[in-house]
């Protein structure tokens, strides 16, 4: 790269923020090559950041060596999360706020300290007890951003059962496929969900989604979140409020194995049915906590706020688990940012003095559009860290970011990582890493990327290089498996390079050794940072009695990154209407949820194949880009002329 460039200005930390950071460069570097020379030794010393009743002796057992693949971590400790997150801070911080409730209503709030956490959690505990839910257990949360979903899962943490969170903008059917996939002993949800002003029907959902097979008698909890009158199933629908009532605040916490599940969360791939990523105990928490505190430079005191949903992985690691076990104030919002105007972001940052703010570039491009006077009206001189996850963020939308929220004084990172990682893998240190705009910049502690020449896996040893980004060896937070199918896990991520852990994510490294991921290089596709695979949209789209075949790729898109772009092909016979996109687009919101909503439909009456049937979507992306001077080869294809077709039927907007 040529230091012309613009993406490649640097931006430094200030000497004052430095000063005060926990790690500066000559820190990280220092501490970078412990971790790599001799993880055993760097993990060891980290570990005592939690609290365990059985010390490991073990630190690191991992072979990432096709077909074995094996990670464990710590694997003859012992500990309980939920005693981590909670309890072993009470002597200390019983008084202290460890969450801040922002609700929708922008005049509610609550506080609620480490000693009524405490309380919550263990009267909660047992009321999963008295339910019959114990160790191992699976227990579905589909929950709004309240405390209570924190509560559930650390009350699950408690008793060694095993979360799954359903993100509550999941239809009835997603969330059907996720309770049956799990077989979940119990399902947590509330009345309603408040979100912009609107009540999402929760319970309705429940109850649809219980209508499925054979999950009739699923035991159900209901959170009173509004009061709304739902209707209730005698003997397997339970009232929280009055089961709290009745509760004992006093439950044991099981000690758990440092490798026994913690929870599973549901996520795309490019093929089939979402996957059960699982992860574990110890490791999980030692690295949500590590990364928590280093990468946002969190101190003792700081109120920290991250506008993720807990139904995705960024509200479990640094909503929940990283920022409680390092004894933090963490915000939780239940509302959207532009509701009850695009301010909102910045009125919660100036009422609870936010020191550290976490959000996604799509929110970033949607309030940039609505224009800088509804940041500048507010004080926002408590914050000192910025962040971003879930896609590449675009310099422009970094720029704003940096100059109208920050101010110029407050480092941005730019955080990259999966669901799958647990925690964050590329990221600057704020008080270590000049930043460069779109790049998730260095790896962290433990964590060793390299670049892979996409076809013949060789590694690419160049400083510079462009290719597959894929991972040399284990870091604590990874995920163990994909719950009920090892050999699933083995071969989505240990299969295609062998050795290695594949990410999916493109990548490039600059000059400076700085890394730039380029997006996914499967069929995954990222939606307003949500990870859809592009199968999914397509298997509810066929799932429709008038659809023979759909074929969905991505296409830039100016505040989602990108939209949803559906070629559909109808059964022989049905008519090409207008009325039936509209049906369409709304049958998928009911198959999956509004996320994955179709932007655009294309009739299809052809889609371009292989002469072995294979659909090239490669071809499909660039007719979505308007892209067709650069098709490429398709001289493979059955029947070239459906691409003139397609390309003819897109000019005039079909
Ligand atoms: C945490 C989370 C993972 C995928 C990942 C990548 C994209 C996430 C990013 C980023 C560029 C970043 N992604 N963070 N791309 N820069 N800072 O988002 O997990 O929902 O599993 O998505 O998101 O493509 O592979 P998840």
């Amino acid at each position: 790269m040529s230091s012309e460039n613009t993406a490649d200005k640097t931006y430094a930390p200030s000497a004052e923020f430095v000063a005060n950071a926990h790690i500066d460069s000559a820190k990280y570097k220092e501490m970078y090559a412990a971790s790599v020379n001799d993880p055993e030794a760097f993990w060891s010393e980290q570990m005592t950041r939690l609290t365990w009743s059985k010390t490991p002796t073990k630190i690191k057992n991992t072979t990432f060596k096709h077909p074995d693949v094996s990670i464990k971590w710590f694997e003859d400790g012992e500990l309980n999360v939920s005693e981590n997150c909670i309890d072993r801070h009470l002597e200390t911080r019983g008084d202290q706020v460890a969450i801040i409730w922002e609700s929708d209503d922008p005049s509610l709030d609550k506080k609620i300290t480490y000693r009524e956490l405490h309380e919550n959690v263990s009267k909660l505990a047992n009321v999963m007890k008295g339910m019959g839910v114990g160790k191992g257990d699976r227990v579905v949360l589909y929950l709004p951003m309240i405390p209570e979903a924190a509560y559930a899962m650390l009350a699950c943490a408690r008793i060694g059962a095993i979360h799954s969170i359903v993100f509550a903008g999941f239809s009835p059917e997603a969330l059907a496929a996720r309770v049956e996939g799990c077989e979940a002993s119990l399902v947590i949800t509330a009345d309603e969900a408040p979100r912009g002003g609107r009540n999402t029907p929760l319970k309705t959902n429940v109850d649809a989604a219980l209508d499925h097979g054979d999950l009739g008698n699923t035991p159900v909890l209901v959170v009173e979140r509004t009061g709304g009158d739902v209707p209730m199933k005698d003997g397997r629908d339970h009232s929280y409020a009055a089961l709290m009532a009745e509760a004992s605040a006093d439950c044991p916490a099981e000690q758990m194995n440092a490798e026994d599940p913690l929870f599973i969360l549901y996520t795309s791939g490019s093929t089939g049915q979402p996957k059960g990523v699982q992860h574990c105990t110890g490791g999980y928490l030692l690295y949500a906590a590590m990364t928590h505190e280093l990468v946002f430079d969190y101190h003792d005191g700081d109120v920290y706020w991250c506008t993720a949903d807990v139904g995705w992985v960024t509200g479990h690691s640094y909503i929940v688990y990283g920022p409680l076990a390092n004894g933090a104030t963490t915000l939780m919002f239940e509302g959207v940012p532009t509701y009850p105007d695009a301010g909102r972001f910045w009125a919660v940052c100036e009422k609870h003095k936010v020191n550290q703010f976490y959000t996604a570039p799509t929110a970033i491009r949607a309030l940039m559009a609505r224009g800088e006077e509804f940041v500048t009206k507010y004080d926002l001189s408590d914050l000192k860290v910025l962040g971003t996850v879930g896609e590449p963020i675009n310099p422009e939308a970094w720029n704003w970011y940096n100059d109208i929220v920050g101010k110029g004084r407050c480092p941005i990172v730019d955080t990259w990582w999966q669901t799958e990682t647990g925690g964050h893998l590329l990221t600057p240190l704020p008080g270590a890493t000049p930043t460069k705009p779109g790049s998730a910049t260095t790896p962290f502690f433990g964590v060793q990327p390299v670049i892979l020449e996409p076809t013949t896996g060789e590694e690419i040893t160049t400083t510079e290089a462009e290719g597959v980004l894929c991972m040399k060896d284990s870091w604590p937070g990874q995920m163990r498996t994909i719950f009920g199918d090892h050999d699933r896990f083995v071969s989505t991520y240990f299969s295609d390079y062998k050795g290695y852990y594949f990410t999916g994510d493109g990548c490039r490294r600059d000059a400076d050794g700085y890394y730039w991921i380029t997006g996914r290089v499967d069929d995954v596709i990222n939606v307003s940072g949500h990870r859809m695979g592009t199968a999914e949209v397509e298997s509810a789209l066929v799932a429709h009695a008038k659809v023979s075949e759909a074929a969905v790729v991505g296409f830039p898109h100016d505040i989602k990154g990108q939209g949803i772009y559906c070629y559909v092909t109808l059964m022989d016979g049905e008519e090409y209407t207008d009325d039936l996109k509209t049906e369409l687009r709304n049958w998928v919101r009911q198959e999956i949820g509004p996320i994955a909503s179709p932007d655009y439909i294309q009739w299809a009456p052809g889609l371009p194949k292989t002469r072995s049937g294979k659909i090239m979507r490669r071809i499909l992306r660039k007719i979505a880009e308007d892209d067709f001077g650069a098709l490429g080869d398709t001289s493979t294809l059955a029947d070239p002329s459906v691409v003139d077709d397609l390309i003819d039927n897109r000019m005039t907007k079909d």
